[in-house]
């Protein structure tokens, strides 16, 4: 049965990938399974029909026949238990990347949230000149112990997993504050996470959906 997914109708970051179906998609490419995706719009997304698949009304969703799912974490461990290639056979390996998998929700991506937060949507408020240098200060703490555990790897546990899938999806949030230049072994990680064929095809189906929006 081919998975339903909902991606933004027209993406606030106008195509350049950093909304979450962005990482659903390309586990779903990693695994060589097709996909459909309702888009949907901010409106739509706060609708009874939306808010029973995602109580917080926001995507991505996943559907699969009676399965429905909310949380890219959650869809993309699924797509990852279900098919080969983003989690290892060894029982020790597979929990490994899980748990980077993790890591990279819990632990890394909530500072650079903060960061995205501070510079985008509190970037008039009087605290923020203050405020900014502390919590650029989180973001670096964070980048410093993954920069020293990354060393000169190229994934995080061996072979790439649905942990780097979720690492590389989190740290692409802080391209365009620059902060990942300061990092020459992290921007190879992203580097190397963006140039995968299914990273290519997640990125050019959620960046034809904004060009069609804008098109129309
Ligand atoms: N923890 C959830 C998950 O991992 O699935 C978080 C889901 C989430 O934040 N969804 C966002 C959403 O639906 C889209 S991805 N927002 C609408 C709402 O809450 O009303 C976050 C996002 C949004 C926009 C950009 N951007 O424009 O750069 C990047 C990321």
């Amino acid at each position: 049965m081919i998975p339903t997914i909902t991606a933004f109708e027209r993406s606030p970051d106008r195509g350049k990938g950093l909304a979450r179906d962005t990482r659903v998609r390309w586990a779903l490419e990693e695994a060589g399974q097709p996909y459909d995706v309702r888009l949907l719009s901010f409106k739509t997304m706060k609708e009874p029909a939306h808010l029973a698949l995602h109580p917080f009304g926001q995507i991505p969703t996943y559907e699969e026949g009676d399965l429905v799912l909310f949380e890219s974490g959650a869809i993309v461990l699924h797509i990852a238990e279900r098919h080969a290639g983003l989690l290892p056979g060894d029982a020790n390996a597979r929990w490994r990347a899980i748990t980077w998998m993790f890591a990279a929700l819990n632990t890394v991506e909530p500072p650079i949230l903060e960061l995205v937060t501070a510079k985008l949507f509190e970037a008039d408020k009087p605290w923020t000149r203050e405020r900014l240098p502390l919590v650029e200060d989180r973001v670096r703490a964070r980048l410093d112990q993954l920069t020293a555990r990354l060393g000169s790897a190229d994934w995080l546990d061996g072979a790439f997993s649905a942990g780097d899938l979720m690492m590389v999806s989190v740290l692409l949030r802080l391209k365009p504050s620059g902060m990942l230049d300061e990092y020459p072994n992290l921007s190879a990680y992203v580097a190397r996470g963006e140039a995968r064929p299914a990273y290519r095809r997640a990125f050019a189906a959620q960046l034809a959906v904004f060009t069609a929006s804008s098109a129309g």
